[in-house]
């Protein structure tokens, strides 16, 4: 059995920084952009930690767009393509960021701006869903926090 408590200090000090209280899961920076064109997906980023008794992250969903997937990227050659996935397991950080794991957010909100905040919610195999307040950016903004430089 694992009853090991996350340690939360190495997040303390990390600005932009949303996390849940009283949650055994982290999540860090979450960021909903926007897309360039109105009627295109949008996509999300973030850094989730998880223990592992929470054994998979099975969906996210948000009140800002009908539906949303999680895709990985995988490049072949120079071609980069993505695919849904449907169950990343947990138990060491997982990164959604770009280039990489993306939410893909279809039928967003129209009446969502930039600067904003919108709920995002995480479910999982195990244990009650974590809803987490993500930053609205535009689509040509920066992520801000851990993903700068991306
Ligand atoms: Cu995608």
């Amino acid at each position: 059995m694992r009853n090991a408590v996350p340690i939360l200090a190495a997040l303390l000090l990390a600005t932009g920084c949303n996390q849940a209280p009283s949650t055994d899961v982290e999540v860090t920076n979450p960021v909903i952009r926007l897309p360039a064109v109105p009627g295109r997906p949008g996509a999300g980023y973030f850094h989730l930690r998880a223990p592992q008794d929470r054994v998979a992250l099975t969906a996210v969903t948000t009140p800002a767009a009908e539906r949303v997937e999680m895709h990985e990227t995988m490049s072949e050659g120079n071609m980069a393509s993505m695919r849904p996935v449907r169950r990343i397991e947990v138990g060491r950080e997982i990164a959604f960021a770009p280039g990489g794991r993306h939410l893909m957010l279809f039928g967003v909100s129209p009446e969502l701006k930039a600067g904003e905040t919108t709920d995002l919610t995480f479910q999982f195999e195990q244990g009650a869903p974590v809803t987490v307040s993500a930053r609205v950016i535009g689509a040509g903004d920066a992520l801000g926090g851990e993903h700068d430089g991306h």
